[in-house]
């Protein structure tokens, strides 16, 4: 059994007051509680932003505090050395979807088994509040001051997923505790590319998306009779816009995800091949010719 302090993070946190990452900071371990997996088979991937010092405030797991934009091909190279890990992205929208964009739509592609939990806040928080590429039209910022604000309309992490054929994609909110860790048990046991857009109050830089603006926009697709299998009606509400932002599952489906149509090697996982020292040094003594 899982008990919290097992999972008190080595690090003292350094988010500011009432920001929205503590919400799924809360809701992350409280799915590991719920999930009852043993810890050492977790582990935790990040990039650079506000959002991925999360690896700093989780005890008793595996993380890895990567660079920024990076943390889905990190992930996919933990996975691939060995399948039996659950393994979890936290990415920002900065992180995920402007220099890890690339990143994002392959692994979706290829239907690599990550969770990816997007801390989305409209805003790069960690370097003063820049525009993000999930900023709305408009949106003023000090890079993007008015008229006209947001020159574009933003990237849309859900509708892009599912077209990118992600096989669990569903959004969450981190003022709704209770629906975020049902997503996230969901995303992290899913045998396939799982994301959740998480919206995120950035207190600090954004004046726009707030809690009190969340919570009067949000709804919840589950109670609304949304069908999670049917592709076609997932991308109609992912593409929902204006002023209602859909909460809950989007879509899901079954596909053999990317470990299981790779040839590899006939040992099975990488953690099942014994170190040959003496073959890492035949390959240093070759490279020194
Ligand atoms: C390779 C590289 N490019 C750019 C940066 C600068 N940088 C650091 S964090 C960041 C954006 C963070 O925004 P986001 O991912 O949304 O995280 P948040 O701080 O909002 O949680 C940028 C551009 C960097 N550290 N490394
Ligand atoms: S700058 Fe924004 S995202 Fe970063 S810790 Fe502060 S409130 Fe949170
Ligand atoms: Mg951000």
């Amino acid at each position: 059994m899982i008990i919290p302090e097992m999972l008190e993070g080595p690090q003292k946190v350094t988010w500011c007051t009432g920001c929205g990452n503590f919400g799924i900071l809360a809701a992350l371990k409280k799915a590991i509680i719920e999930l009852d997996e043993p810890l050492h088979n977790i582990v935790l991937t990040s990039g650079i932003g506000c959002s991925s010092k999360i690896p700093h405030y989780v005890g008793g797991i595996n993380s890895l505090h990567t660079l920024h934009g990076r943390p889905i091909p990190f992930a996919t190279g933990v996975h691939l050395a060995n399948t039996d890990l659950k393994v979890i992205v936290h990415t920002g929208d900065g992180d995920c979807l402007a220099e890890g964009l690339g990143h994002f739509i392959h692994a979706a592609r290829r239907n690599v088994n990550l969770a990816v939990l997007i801390h989305n806040n409209g805003v790069n928080g960690l370097t003063k509040g820049q525009y993000s590429p999930s900023a709305p039209r408009g949106y003023i910022s000090n890079t993007s001051p008015p008229p006209p604000g947001a020159p574009m309309d933003p990237v849309n992490p859900t509708a892009l997923a599912i077209i990118a054929g992600a096989t669990y994609v569903a959004r969450g909110f981190s003022g709704d505790q209770k629906g975020l860790v049902v997503l996230m048990k969901e995303a992290i046991t899913h045998e396939g590319f799982a994301v959740v857009d998480i919206l995120q109050p950035c207190v600090t830089w954004n004046r726009q998306l707030t809690w009190k603006y969340y919570n009067e926009h949000t709804y919840s697709l589950q109670e609304n009779g949304h069908d999670v299998t049917n592709r076609f009606q997932a991308m109609e509400k992912a593409m929902e816009n204006g002023d209602r932002y859909p909460v809950g599952v989007f879509y899901r489906s079954s596909s053999p995800h990317l470990a299981a149509g790779l040839a590899l090697p006939e040992k099975g996982n990488l953690k099942n091949h014994t170190n040959d020292l003496k073959d890492v040094q035949k390959i240093i003594d070759d490279l020194m010719l």
